[in-house]
């Protein structure tokens, strides 16, 4: 049966036996046995057996996937008119599927994509599926058959070939949006969970290119909640790949997914070069950007300060909070930010969130762009501090906001110049006297070079593996921040 081609060892899938009898003799009247799963209100074909007369009692597998959230399977057959068919079922089994079954091998989640896809499996019930790809395309002129380019150019859009792009990663997992292409289709590639009570780090290369092209999603799911949006990345972000760091702390097991949103009609979202690895020490490498959607990104409580600030959701801020409704990254309520939640404190008082030992800094510097957010009259005071690792505390105040800046999130940068030793960066918060009150920060970014003047153009970034952000190159490696 055609199905069990999707089967591979660590795949979840369910089996069953059926029989199919008939004693019209009738060339016409051969049966659809159909099975689907059926999920909220989208339902997928699974299987479909086409079938006039079974000799004996067959088998027949489906994959399945881990499906979040639950799902039911449906089996129908549709008897044509006069039919005098009996279609029986028995022995239905489920293997890997329960939300606790983690098979074996399935924390074999670095991945190149040069041999298959690994232990990262596709969920078949979603509209769309990751093709794992190496500049092959298929050739649109209508003959069908398939064209081999230069090995590692992915030609898009045309089957002449105009626009390409090479990606020099061998094979990788694409989703390509085409005029045909419905844009609210979803590709989710998905792990099994991996044991709780650990932190994992997650690093991956991601591309999103064209005028007309969706999201990228990276995606938790803790055993027995709701699937968060760690990670997001809309619209085009240029012709190159990009590189995403992310850490994870959980209690329960974590299934992580990454879903591609077609959005458009013309362009494409590719990934490679899945790094997944558990933590020694309970930190990963650094991120140089911080959504603080999956953690504190390795920022830590400054010993002296009065408080420490929290990693919270605009879903949780009480009355008394002038704090935002929804983060930066995604404009949510369930988006996370961190927040000084100076409601708590009485005025004056001092809250400050500090990096791990960062390394000197280029010759030219290195620039750290954030968002904050600051609401409502005397509702405090923000600060950047750059505290040298031989200053014995003693820190230089770099940047500072106070009172209202408006019910909105603003971008703020400020260049870290400390070529010659180790130093941390303190964010600080100081309670103003206002009935509600709060201070945000979210997307934390550090970038080689000091700060740009406010409106120069964008630059070009030299180097592949680095990425333009705010007007600014980022470095792929080595990793600087936290
Ligand atoms: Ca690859
Ligand atoms: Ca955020």
């Amino acid at each position: 049966m055609s199905s069990s081609l999707f089967l591979n060892m660590f795949s979840p899938f369910f089996s069953f036996w059926f029989y199919i009898y008939d004693n019209d003799s009738s060339p016409l009247s051969s049966t659809d046995l159909r099975v689907q799963i059926v999920r909220d209100a989208a339902e997928t074909d699974l299987l479909t057996i086409d079938k006039k007369h079974s000799s004996s009692w067959e088998n027949a597998t489906a994959f399945i996937g881990n499906q979040p959230g639950g799902y039911k399977l449906r089996f129908s057959y549709n008897p044509s008119f006069m039919d005098t068919k009996e279609v029986m079922l028995d022995d239905i089994t489920f293997e890997n599927c329960g939300q606790e079954d983690i098979p074996g091998g399935s924390e074999r989640l670095t991945c190149d994509f040069e041999q298959d896809t690994c232990s990262w499996y596709h969920d078949y019930s979603s509209s769309l599926l990751w093709d794992r790809n190496n500049g092959r395309f298929e050739d649109v002129s209508g003959n069908g058959k398939t064209v081999q380019q230069n090995p590692g150019v992915l030609c898009l859009w045309n089957q002449f070939c105009s626009t390409y792009i090479s990606f020099s990663k061998g094979y990788f997992m694409l989703v390509k949006a085409e005029y045909n292409t419905d844009p609210s289709s979803v590709a989710r590639l998905m792990s099994f969970p991996q044991p709780g009570g650990q932190t994992i780090c997650v690093s991956f290369f991601y591309l999103i290119f064209g005028n007309s092209i969706g999201s990228l999603k990276f995606i938790t799911k803790r055993s027995g909640e709701a699937e968060t949006v760690v990670w997001m990345r809309s619209g085009t972000q240029g012709n190159k790949w990009r590189f995403a760091d992310l850490t994870f702390t959980s209690d329960k097991p974590i299934q992580f997914v990454i879903e591609a949103v077609v959005g458009g009609e013309q362009g494409y979202i590719a990934i490679d070069d899945i790094v997944v690895s558990g933590s020694v020490d309970g930190s990963c490498p650094p991120e140089r950007e911080c959504s603080f959607q999956g953690s504190l990104c390795g920022l830590l409580p400054q010993p002296s300060a009065d408080f420490h600030w929290n990693r919270i959701t605009g879903a949780s801020q009480p009355a008394n909070s002038s704090g935002p409704t929804a983060d930066h990254t995604l404009g949510t309520e369930q988006g996370y930010y961190l927040s000084a939640e100076l409601w708590r404190y009485p005025e004056g008082s001092r809250g400050a969130m500090m990096t791990a030992v960062m390394e000197p800094t280029p010759s030219d510097g290195e620039c750290l762009t954030f968002w904050y957010y600051m609401e409502g009259a005397d509702v405090g005071e923000l600060s950047v501090l750059l505290q040298p690792a031989d200053s014995h505390g003693n820190a230089s105040r770099l940047w500072t906001k106070r009172g209202d800046q408006g019910r909105h999130w603003r971008h703020g940068r400020v260049t870290l110049f400390r070529p010659d030793t180790q130093f941390q960066v303190i964010f600080e918060a100081k309670a103003g006297g206002g009935p509600k009150r709060d201070v945000s920060i979210d997307d934390l970014i550090f970038v080689n070079g000091a700060c740009p003047p406010a409106g120069r153009r964008p630059r070009q970034c030299p180097a592949l593996g680095s990425a333009l952000v705010h007007s600014l190159c980022i470095r792929a490696s080595p990793p600087r921040f936290l």
